[in-house]
């Protein structure tokens, strides 16, 4: 609930990308590198260096650009998995601070550290404590900000960077983004901002003293935003993410296909891809379903339920194929979609009954992959069950590049 002693956090990485490739590789540290691709490439720049900042060079910048204003930058394509890993940590810190935590990006997010102090001691003292660990465990800097709402500390730790600490005192809030300029509000993005400059506002203060009907005529709903805001008023809770109800992944084919072999080799690496997420999160499924669409786009689903619950790839596999083939034999037609889900979830106790039975030395099998993956990529290792997908898919940064990547939820 909102009140003003509310003692909220805004956790962001410095320089992510970079920092991750700098703790990485020590010779890149102190330098200017970018990460984002080859300097000559049509891309552009995702994560620069401060000391690249120091040449005008920020995210979004066409790679070409980035190297005319600094010849000697360090230029690096990247590898999202290792962010991925880092980012993972980075959330693991957090939520042994609070389970009021909420993830706003890859690499940032608010905790609400609210009623702490009594038994932790001042807040800015834990921040610092976040912050040393993040910076020891992970090796890269972090910024945060703390103050009585969402909004203020995000502006709080985004003027702190690099590597700062800023509280906003309640009751401070107004006066502490008086004298910012008004791109510092979040809701402020580059078309609002000339269209409020175009009225001769600049910083918060001048928007603040607007009246709220001016705001609300030229910017509809965005200007009651605006005027809050610009106040210091955000009344937003922290909303820790919903553990999902099911976890699925899917890819539809280039070409339509009934071999099997390639088949069984896809719905093995779909159900790596499930068990994968499953034990992230640390739970279970008790129930499997496979998905097919045909070429003639008929979409069916086959579910099971199973008698214990698994985090297998290998179980998993086991049902998905089992319910394949009972599909494919009532309807044998070319496939264009194949997709493989868990459902009715439930956390990830320890079944003593399932020791030493194949289950457990499928479940131990996976706990060795899953680590090697989380520091080299998903193809570092990879299941015979699979290999016919290396003939197919080509690989980038560590994993395959299916039809469709960005597999659904
Ligand atoms: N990112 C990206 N493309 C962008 C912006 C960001 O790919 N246009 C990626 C790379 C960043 C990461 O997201 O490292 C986090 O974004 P931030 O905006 O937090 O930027 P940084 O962490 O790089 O820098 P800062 O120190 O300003 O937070
Ligand atoms: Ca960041």
């Amino acid at each position: 609930m909102y009140h003003k002693g509310r003692r909220i956090l805004h956790v962001d990485l410095d320089a992510f990308f970079v920092s991750v490739e700098q703790a990485l590789n020590p010779v890149l540290r102190e330098k200017p590198v970018i990460v984002g691709g080859e300097p000559g490439s049509r891309g552009v720049v995702a994560s620069a260096s401060y000391e690249a900042r120091a040449y005008g060079i920020y995210a979004g910048m066409p790679l070409k650009a980035a190297q005319r204003l600094c010849p000697g930058a360090i230029f690096l394509k990247g590898s999202f998995h290792r962010y991925r890993a880092a980012s993972s940590r980075f959330m693991a810190i957090l939520a042994e601070f609070t389970p009021q935590l909420e993830p706003a990006g890859i690499d940032e997010a608010y905790l609400d550290l609210t009623g702490f102090e009594p038994l932790y001691g001042a807040t800015l003292e834990t921040a610092l404590l976040l912050q040393q660990r993040i910076k020891s465990e992970i090796g890269i800097t972090a910024s945060v900000g703390i103050a009585s709402s969402k909004l203020v500390a995000k502006v709080a730790s985004n003027l702190a960077k690099p590597d700062g600490l800023l509280e906003v005192q309640p009751e401070e809030e107004r006066l502490f983004l008086a004298p910012l300029p008004i791109a510092s509000l979040p809701c402020v993005g580059p078309k609002t901002e000339r269209a409020l400059k175009g009225m001769g506002i600049i910083t918060v203060g001048q928007l603040a003293s607007v009246p709220a009907s001016i705001l609300k005529d030229n910017f509809g709903a965005l200007g009651q935003v605006i005027y809050r805001y610009a106040m210091g008023i955000d009344q937003r809770g922290i909303e820790p993410p919903q553990a999902a109800k099911s976890i699925s992944r899917e890819t539809t084919f280039i070409e339509d296909t009934l071999d099997m072999p390639f088949l069984k080799a896809v719905l093995h690496y779909l159900s790596e891809r499930v068990g994968t997420e499953l034990r992230r999160g640390g739970r279970r499924a008790r129930c499997v379903t496979l998905k097919l669409k045909y070429a003639d786009f008929d979409s069916i689903t086959r579910n099971r339920t199973l008698r214990e619950s698994t985090n297998s790839d290998e179980a998993i596999f086991d049902v998905g194929i089992k319910l394949l083939e009972g599909a494919l034999s009532q309807r044998r037609q070319l496939v264009r979609l194949i997709g493989i889900g868990v459902s009715s979830l439930i956390g990830d106790e320890r079944q003593l009954s399932l020791l030493n039975s194949s289950m457990e030395r499928w479940e131990r099998l996976d706990r060795v992959i899953d680590r090697i993956r989380s520091r080299y990529g998903f193809t570092a290792i990879q299941r015979g069950q699979t290999l016919p997908l290396k003939e197919v898919f080509p690989t980038e940064n560590g994993d395959y590049m299916l039809k469709t990547p960005s597999l659904s939820h």
